[in-house]
């Protein structure tokens, strides 16, 4: 691909960092640990508890650093970037720890410094500082766009809202779109409403029942401060891929306008936040996508295969790549693991690897160590085995978030919870074979999205975050699964 002018702007701003962090990394030797994740795939409450958990030494025997005694503290310190928001530790602490509730969704970018100061196992006192960053996980499937311009951005769009059961939630734009006529005259009116619809579609497609991931542009769902902004006021046409529009048409105002929100919005995002990470974690909430329905799981795997090519675009830069080791741990988390018994949980990593592993194969080609895992940052349930039958089914007890609906295995009843009652499910099982999730048009499974709730093989419910548990040197700790494992995996090798 011929590089653009912005292209080259982007390398040289890229160059200018990756300079200056060289410098500050000499004096102070820091890891930039991406979270990456969709919307509510889990990156608030898991930096929330990997945080927690260090500076309360929580219960991690894997991460060894800790278990071998030699953390001797870890605080959290001014963050490098003064044009960041700080990540808001105290309120998620408070919020999971004393509420008892989850964070709210991210609506703004912030980041995190934590220091940690342990003795290197040849005796020496080291600090170690790591650098987090939270976002709303919706921004995240801007980055595709990069490689794209509009006409093909606008093709692909309205392919994917060509199928079921995106062609339903449609209906209005497209009505909308066959009214509009690309080559005529710019028409504000029409671009306003076109992007009005355009928005509503993507909003309904994320609703629950459908799940859907493959989301972009990002802003339109969750627009930070730039709700409002003419940026914003665009959405896809119907025009030859190839093509070129005529000065003062609508597509060349459409056009114009998503190349503006790329270069205002996307890149910087992208530089500031992708192209400089030394490990990354990446979140996926494959367990919302199976309530949904077989087609919501292919979704999630579309948006994971477009956002992973775009890690590559980041490796490619010239500097990264020479200046700046890029990330050489990637970590791929199942998250909200304590939705399910331990029994399920390798289907679960089997069905998360197979997702992924185009990605996984080029991770390994290119020297990247690479390693999945099904975790809960936070484990709200317990595990039981509840005798229905004659048979002994796999369950899991916790409480319900006010406001979840009651049920009785796969029907459900008419009760809402009141989020203090206990209760066992038996959350469903996964499919043994993850390859019969991803092939075209399988339907391996029923979920919301073409059935009603009885009908449905999976329910994962919303648990409230549990009470702290006591660590054996009577410290109050959050109960997790394997957040130990997955800090061992990234950063365990600096701490040695
Ligand atoms: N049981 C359980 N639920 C979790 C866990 N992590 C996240 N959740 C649930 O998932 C929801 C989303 O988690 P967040 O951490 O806010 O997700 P996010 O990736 O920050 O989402 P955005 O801010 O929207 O991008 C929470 O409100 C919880 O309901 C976990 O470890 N266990
Ligand atoms: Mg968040």
């Amino acid at each position: 691909m011929a590089l653009t002018f912005s292209d080259l702007i982007e390398q040289a701003r890229l160059a200018a960092l990756a300079i200056k962090e060289y410098g500050e990394g000499l004096i102070n030797p820091a890891v930039r640990l991406g979270i990456t994740g969709l919307s509510r795939a889990g990156k608030t409450v898991f930096i929330t508890a990997l945080v927690h958990g260090l500076v309360r030494n929580g219960r991690f025997p894997v991460f060894e650093a800790l278990s071998e005694g030699r953390v001797v503290r870890a605080r959290l310190a001014p963050q490098p970037d003064d044009a960041v928001p700080r990540f808001d530790y105290e309120s998620h602490v408070r919020a999971l720890v004393a509420d008892r509730v989850w964070p709210e969704s991210t609506r703004q970018i912030s980041e995190l410094r934590l220091v940690i100061e342990y003795q290197s196992r040849s005796g020496a006192m080291r600090e170690l500082v790591l650098d987090m960053v939270d976002y709303p996980g919706e921004w995240l499937l801007d980055l595709p766009l990069l490689s794209k311009g509009f006409e093909v951005w606008s093709a692909e769009t309205l392919e994917l809202s060509r199928g079921e059961p995106r062609a339903r939630l449609a209906a209005s734009w497209h009505a909308h779109l066959a009214t509009l006529d690309a080559a005529g005259p710019a028409d504000e009116t029409a671009a306003i409403e076109a992007a009005r619809l355009f928005t509503d579609y993507l909003a309904t497609c994320r609703n629950e029942r459908y799940a859907m991931t493959l989301l972009s542009p990002g802003r339109f769902l969750m627009p930070g401060d730039l709700a409002g902004s003419p940026a914003l006021t665009f959405a896809p046409l119907e025009v030859p891929r190839d093509g070129v529009p005529h000065d003062g048409s609508l597509w060349a105002m459409m056009r114009r306008r998503y190349e503006a929100y790329k270069d205002v919005v996307v890149r910087p995002f992208f530089r500031d936040h992708f192209a400089r990470l030394d490990r990354q974690i990446v979140l996926i909430d494959a367990l919302a996508a199976f309530n949904a329905g077989a087609e919501a799981v292919r979704d999630l795997e579309r948006a994971f295969r477009s956002l992973l090519d775009c890690f590559e675009i980041g490796r490619r830069t010239f500097l990264s790549a020479l200046l700046r080791p890029r990330a050489d741990r990637i970590l791929f988390a199942a998250t909200k693991a304590d939705h399910l018994h331990h029994v399920s949980h390798d289907r679960l990593e089997a069905i998360l690897r197979r997702m992924v592993e185009r990605a996984i194969a080029r991770a390994d080609v290119a020297g990247a160590t690479v390693d999945v895992i099904a975790l809960a940052a936070v484990r709200a349930t317990r595990e039981a085995e509840v005798r229905r039958g004659g048979a002994t089914l796999p369950c899991i007890l916790g409480v319900p978030a006010p406001g979840e609906h009651a049920f009785d295995g796969k029907s459900f009843g008419g009760r809402i919870f009141d989020g203090k009652t206990e209760i066992a499910v038996f959350p469903g099982e996964l499919p043994d074979h993850p390859d019969d999730l991803f092939a075209p048009g399988a339907t391996p499974f029923h979920g919301l999205a073409t059935g009603g709730a009885e009908d449905a093989d999976f329910r994962f419910v919303c648990f409230r975050p549990p009470p702290l548990e006591t660590t054996s040197d009577d410290a109050p700790a959050l109960p997790h699964i394997r957040l130990d494992r997955a800090l061992q995996f990234l950063i365990g090798d600096r701490l040695t």
